[in-house]
């Protein structure tokens, strides 16, 4: 038993793959490519299916890089009109709540963001198959997975593409609005581009007094990581999901 479990495919702490992947990306393709942006530039499916499971089928699910997913985002770049960028850290709904009404775009409004959105994988050597059954945790087993890489590789991407003014929603409701570490800390802003306007929106639950402000030191944080850029940059606080939906 104890072998088994040690070098079986339920080995890892994390959730197996999302049941019928291939089938939910080509569907998602399909639907992108068709419905949702028929006017961008027309794009083949299969070879976007093809080149995802190519970065990690029969690969070690703990050894992933960012080279792993260079075919498939070089079919596919997560690049969208100047200034109609919204990033987002902890207010996934929101964001996109927001950049719906004001025909914005956030990740999940580009291909890949849109196919790989709420969906997991991971392979394993030796086999074609995705392993169903667990994938490798981020804590517990290791950071350099098929996921995390994939999100880390997909946001570079996006804010490096960056132009003009872009917007990030933060959630006022937490004490530290902004966080070093989440991908919008960690790779997001430290990847803008000189010249580049970045206005933060501090966004706290309606009914409840905000928890953080733009002069509280994780606000002043990401500050010192613009300034060392060159990026602009505005804040705007005290706002309740209801008014920044409505007035911002
Ligand atoms: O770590 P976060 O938020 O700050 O990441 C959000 C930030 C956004 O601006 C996006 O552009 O990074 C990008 N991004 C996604 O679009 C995305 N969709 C789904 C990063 N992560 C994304 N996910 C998954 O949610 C992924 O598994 C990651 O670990 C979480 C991030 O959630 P968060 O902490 O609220």
């Amino acid at each position: 038993i104890y072998k088994w479990h040690y070098s079986g495919l339920n080995r890892w702490h994390g959730a197996g793959s999302t049941a019928d992947f291939q089938k939910i990306i080509q569907e998602r393709c399909d639907t992108y490519t068709q419905t949702i942006r028929p006017g961008s530039r027309s794009r083949n499916c299969q070879a976007i299916r093809q080149a995802f499971m190519s970065a990690f089928i029969s690969k070690d699910p703990c050894k992933a890089t960012k080279e792993d997913y260079n075919s498939l985002i070089n079919l596919a770049p997560p690049t969208v009109p100047c200034g109609q960028q919204v990033f987002w850290s902890k207010t996934k709904e929101l964001a996109h709540e927001y950049a719906k009404r004001r025909r914005l775009m956030t990740l999940e409004d580009t291909l890949l963001g849109y196919l790989a959105d709420g969906l997991r994988w991971c392979g394993e050597p030796g086999s074609s198959d995705l392993n169903i059954w667990s994938c490798p945790d981020w804590r517990k087993d290791c950071r350099t997975n098929y996921l995390s890489v994939f999100w880390e590789v997909l946001s570079e991407r996006f804010a490096e593409s960056a132009c003009n003014t872009v917007r990030v929603v933060l959630n006022g409701s937490l004490e530290n609005a902004f966080d070093s570490m989440s991908t919008f800390g960690r790779v997001e802003a430290p990847n803008l581009r000189p010249q580049v306007e970045l206005e933060a929106w501090l966004v706290h639950d309606t009914g409840k007094p905000p928890s953080d402000s733009c002069s509280g030191s994780s606000i002043r944080k990401l500050k010192s990581i613009l300034d060392g850029r060159n990026v602009k940059f505005r804040c705007m606080d005290n706002l309740s999901r209801d008014q920044f939906l409505q007035r911002s």
